[in-house]
């Protein structure tokens, strides 16, 4: 029997802690920087069909935002008076070994978001300046957002609410011009006994009725993915207008097995992209003939890229310790500063950022979610042009001040100055080209003189004794002739 069990339950086991990265007692930093490029090795490229993809709007797009709504949402991380002990709200199922029946009678019978209002939501993102959105359509717990003929464990056929969130949302983007993308968790479905789970003990637990001799294996894997998870890929794609489909957490799948859900999706829209969490792990070592499987690369839960990679990332962040609403047991909100700052060096990397916040139960948009949007948002209004289409940072290193990156022609580096130097002068290594003038990208500032030397390719800055903006303040600094960063 353990053998049967092996493939399915193995790869959990040992892939489980990806969420954040290890850090090294004297370094973490440097240690971070070197797991990445272990890796990551340079000479990986994206296939051209990615490449053509991802031109269309992604590259440019740089901000989305990444909700976790579902069934779970009311809980807010607590169940029958119990806080959850584990950081993940949407985890609550699995927490609180909830079986399945009871999940359907307790938590289901009671999801009725009746304040949700897509077009408020959409009004929202854009204001906050995100262009696309990612929305869980089934997270882990198997419940579906949208209606489903293959089941009706789903917000149509199995809630008091019975609006489809996924068919209102996405028209609600379209309307306001932003990309529309679904996450799908394709290998966990903790409904189906079939699927991958964490243990055993999980599996009976949660479907106490299961027969004795019940064994989860390869086999119970691919008659789920054929009776639930490629049937419902084939409903959301021909259904809704999908920009962008979002796997999670490859457990037990298998290439063809990947490959059947790519073609789904490829045959009912070229256009869609794809991101890499359909097979594999993200920390193992990244191999040549993964490059098919994917448009872009996720990275791990909530790291930001240190740098730029030859493959296009995009970092899954989250406004908080949690993805879905949780207001009880441990919850920690990160500061506009923190977000501020993982969003810049993330751009900076060359990836894209994808903030998450998970709505109430209600359907309303979290306040202290709303709160940080509203503090991007007036940020990005001073300083979009340093973000928006731009590329990487072209200097040799992130430097000890903040962080840099380039205009799209190359004639326009942005310095993100995070930490404001005491003295007002501030070292910029590895300038080459010539700088032509420098001034400050917040029109309240655009007429505050900076003053420069440029020694080879060392810039001297003089600044102002106080910062400009209290998290990042932009310094653009115009080039007579195009920077040409190194690729990687
Ligand atoms: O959807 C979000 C997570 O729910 C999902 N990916 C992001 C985007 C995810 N699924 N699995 N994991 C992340 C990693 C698993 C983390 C775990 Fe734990 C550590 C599972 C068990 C230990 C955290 C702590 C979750 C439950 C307890």
């Amino acid at each position: 029997m353990k053998k049967i069990l092996a493939p399915i339950l193995l790869p959990l086991l040992c892939g489980l802690a990806f969420a954040e990265t290890v850090p090294s007692a004297d370094n973490p930093e440097q240690a971070h920087a070197d797991s990445f490029k272990k890796r990551f090795a340079s000479d990986l490229r994206h296939p051209p069909e990615s490449e053509a993809r991802l031109n269309k709007w992604f590259r440019d797009g740089k901000f989305g935002v990444f909700i976790h709504f579902g069934a779970y949402s009311p809980l807010a991380g607590q169940y029958k008076g119990n806080p959850m002990g584990g950081p993940y709200a949407e985890w609550a199922m699995m927490a609180f070994r909830i079986p399945l029946k009871e999940y359907r009678e307790e938590v289901v019978s009671k999801f009725n978001p009746q304040d949700f209002d897509a077009d408020e939501w959409a009004r929202v993102f854009k204001e906050t300046g995100m262009k696309y959105v990612v929305i869980t359509s089934k997270h882990h717990d198997g419940f579906a957002l949208f209606k489903s003929g293959v089941t009706d464990y789903n917000v149509v056929d199995g809630s008091p609410f019975k609006r489809d969130i996924i068919k209102e949302l996405e028209q609600a983007c379209h309307r306001h011009g932003l990309k529309f993308g679904v996450y799908y968790s394709q290998a966990f479905d903790w409904s189906e006994p079939g699927a991958p789970f964490p243990s055993l003990e999980a599996i009976r637990q949660i479907h106490p009725d299961l027969p004795a001799d019940f064994v989860a294996n390869d086999k119970t894997m691919e008659e789920y993915l054929a009776k639930k998870s490629y049937p419902q890929l084939e409903e959301l794609m021909k259904n809704y207008k999908i920009d962008l489909l979002w796997f999670d957490t490859p457990a037990s799948m298998k290439p063809e097995q990947g490959r059947r859900f790519l073609d789904i999706v490829r045959k009912n829209n070229p256009d869609c992209l794809v991101n890499s969490r359909l097979l594999y792990w993200p920390k193992e070592e990244w191999k040549p003939e993964q490059l098919e499987f994917f448009d872009y690369v996720s990275l791990e839960d909530k790291e930001v890229p240190p740098h730029k990679l030859s493959l296009t990332t995009e970092s899954p962040d989250s406004v908080s310790t949690s993805y879905g609403y949780k207001a009880h047991g441990p919850v920690r909100y990160h500061t506009l500063q923190e977000i501020i700052h993982r969003f810049v060096h993330t751009v900076c990397g060359g990836g894209n950022y994808l903030l998450n916040f998970g709505p109430m139960g209600n359907g309303k948009v979290d306040p202290k979610a709303l709160e940080l949007f509203q503090g991007v948002a007036a940020w990005i209004k001073d300083n979009g042009e340093s973000i928006y289409g731009t590329q990487a940072n072209p200097l040799p290193a992130r430097p000890a001040w903040g962080d840099a990156n380039l205009s799209k022609d190359g004639k326009t580096l942005y310095l993100h100055v995070m930490k404001w130097p005491a003295d007002g002068k501030l070292v910029v290594e590895g300038v080459t080209p010539k700088v032509e003038s420098v001034s400050f990208l917040a029109p309240k500032a655009a007429d505050t003189r900076v003053a420069f030397t440029q020694d080879g390719a060392i810039l001297n800055l003089t600044l102002p004794g106080s910062a400009i903006d209290p998290h990042d303040t932009v310094v653009k600094v115009s080039l007579t002739d195009p920077f040409h960063p190194k690729t990687t």
